[in-house]
């Protein structure tokens, strides 16, 4: 085989305690890392959140130094960018580094210039061109990806996408590490999170989400694994808790009914998290099967209450139609956190703070907003430079000559304020209550770890010099 040890590394540090996505694994990266076996002599799946030693970099360079000849790296989000390709830049010159995920497919050549030690992009799914480039075929015959040569940066056409049904589950077995909460370091080992991608490819256009516009890129039209595949790989997973990665587990509302009606007759007990659409809720025979089946959190894009912001996003749905939605949703024991978007072209300050009282208003249990970002290839950016006092940074901020950065930054922490008040906490643990989110053991595990995870949060903050800061944000709504 060309390489004796392929690395493959999610270079995310991200504290669990602060962060839903440090409970789940790095999908993308173990679905690329299991179609490497066989083609290394020897795959080491790393994820740096669960690394107490090689998160630190010089450990981590002193672990690749050893024995590694090919690192691969996913670089999915807009999250810690900058620390990635920090990071990136410090990896040794002489072993090769290749880079995939969903970030580096938007961002291809600004990551190129970023980082100057990035062998390879592999541009959209990578499944079958990881394979070709540990079997050391010749860049210039590898479809999806985008290299340098001496000429510059040279991209390659798209890889036709393969088959779902073909690709299989991970490898779960080249895990280091099991995902579970922790708190401040301490684990609540009894709460294991695992995802499970049930099909891929969304059938909408919003216009936030362009990777359907990159010529680079590779959006997949809505393909979905079959029933009984899906449903074996829940089987096998040991994990309490399981979140569909599906952009919408529910695009295809017969199937996910199937997937439901067969967890209730196979007895599967888990708890299940979903990402959804607001038209669910004109299926209520597809929600009781839901809540029978252990569906306990629905991951909503809401993304604003403005029928004029909803209408330049492309969302396919206004706000008269999210309050009928909550309307019917409520009624049924789901948990549903919202996503919402702000700082949209021509939002003003009174309309961006209106989110949390609308988020209220139909009953969102928890939200989390997000300042909208223009993609290189979005829609929006044209909108943007033909609106007077817009502008758009190279990263894609947007912000206004009234809506600086700073304030926009000012105005999501009113919003936040203002939603999570101390009552609307208190309504969280009630809501958590109702849908029967923790089993009795666990509940045994929370009251137990309790008091010395309360102290242990507690001398942090007090070594940090910041007790009175986090009091007053848990404790004080700037309403
Ligand atoms: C599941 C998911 C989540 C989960 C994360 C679970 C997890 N395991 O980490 C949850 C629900 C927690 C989540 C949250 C958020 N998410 Co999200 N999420 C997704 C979603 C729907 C699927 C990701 C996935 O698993 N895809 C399936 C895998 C197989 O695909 P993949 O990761 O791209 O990997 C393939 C290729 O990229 C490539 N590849 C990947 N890595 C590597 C590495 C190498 C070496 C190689 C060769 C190839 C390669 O091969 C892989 C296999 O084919 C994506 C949309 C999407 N379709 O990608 C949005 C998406 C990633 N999320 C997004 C956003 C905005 C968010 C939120 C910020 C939303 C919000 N407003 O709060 C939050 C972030 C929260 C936070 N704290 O930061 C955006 C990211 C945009 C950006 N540029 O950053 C996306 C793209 C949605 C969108 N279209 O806007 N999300």
């Amino acid at each position: 085989m060309k390489y004796k040890h392929a690395l493959f590394l999610n270079p995310y540090i991200e504290n669990t305690a602060t962060s839903i996505m440090g409970l789940f694994p790095p999908t993308g990266l173990e679905y690329v890392a299991t179609s490497a076996k066989g083609f290394a002599d020897k795959i080491t799946l790393l994820d740096l959140r669960y690394e107490t030693e090689l998160c630190d970099t010089g450990k981590l360079i002193d672990f690749i130094r050893k024995d590694v000849d090919i690192v691969c790296v996913s670089v999915g989000w807009d999250r810690q960018y900058e620390e990635i390709c920090k990071l990136l830049n410090l990896l040794p010159d002489d072993i090769p580094l290749v880079v995939g995920g969903y970030k580096a497919t938007v961002e291809v050549e600004n990551l190129f210039l970023a980082c100057p030690k990035i062998n390879i992009i592999v541009r959209g799914e990578g499944e079958e061109t990881i394979k070709e480039i540990l079997r050391g075929v010749p860049y210039e015959n590898i479809p999806g990806i985008s290299y340098r040569d001496s000429s510059g940066i040279v991209h390659n056409a798209n890889r036709p996408l393969p088959d779902v049904d073909i690709i299989g589950a991970p490898d779960r077995s080249l895990r280091r590490n099991k995902y579970y909460m922790r708190v401040n370091g301490i684990a609540l080992a009894g709460m294991t999170f695992d995802s499970v991608l049930s099909a891929r490819g969304c059938p909408f256009n919003c216009k936030f989400c362009t990777f359907n516009l990159n010529p680079l890129g590779q959006k997949r039209d809505y393909a979905a694994r079959s029933v009984g595949s899906v449903v074996k790989e829940i089987e096998e997973i040991s994990a309490s808790t399981i979140l569909f990665n599906d952009d919408n587990f529910f695009t295809d509302i017969k199937r996910s009914e199937d997937i439901c009606d067969l967890i209730i007759a196979r007895k599967i007990k888990k708890r299940f998290l979903a990402q959804a659409r607001i038209e669910i809720a004109k299926h209520p025979r597809l929600l009781d099967k839901m809540v029978k089946a252990g569906f306990k959190m629905l991951f909503m894009g809401i993304e604003s209450p403005h029928d004029h912001i909803l209408a330049e996003l492309n969302k396919g749905f206004d706000s008269s139609t999210i309050r009928r939605s909550f309307a019917v949703l409520k009624k049924y024991h789901i948990y549903y956190h919202g996503y919402f978007i702000y700082g949209n072209i021509g939002e003003t300050e009174k309309e961006m703070l209106y989110i949390a009282k609308f988020a209220k208003e139909i009953c969102l249990d928890s939200i989390t907003f997000q300042k909208l970002r223009i993609e290189k290839f979005s829609p929006l950016r044209k909108v943007a430079e033909n609106t007077p006092g817009y502008h758009v940074t190279a990263r894609g901020e947007l912000y206004s000559d009234t809506y600086s950065h700073a304030s926009l930054k000012k105005i999501g922490r009113q919003i936040k304020f203002s939603f999570y008040s101390p009552l609307q906490i208190l309504k969280i643990l009630k809501k958590f209550a109702a849908v029967k989110f923790f089993d009795f053991n666990e509940i045994v595990i929370f009251a137990a770890a309790g008091p010395s995870l309360l102290w242990s949060v507690l001398v942090r903050e007090v070594k940090k010099g910041r007790l009175g800061d986090s009091l007053r944000r848990i404790f004080v709504s700037n309403k």
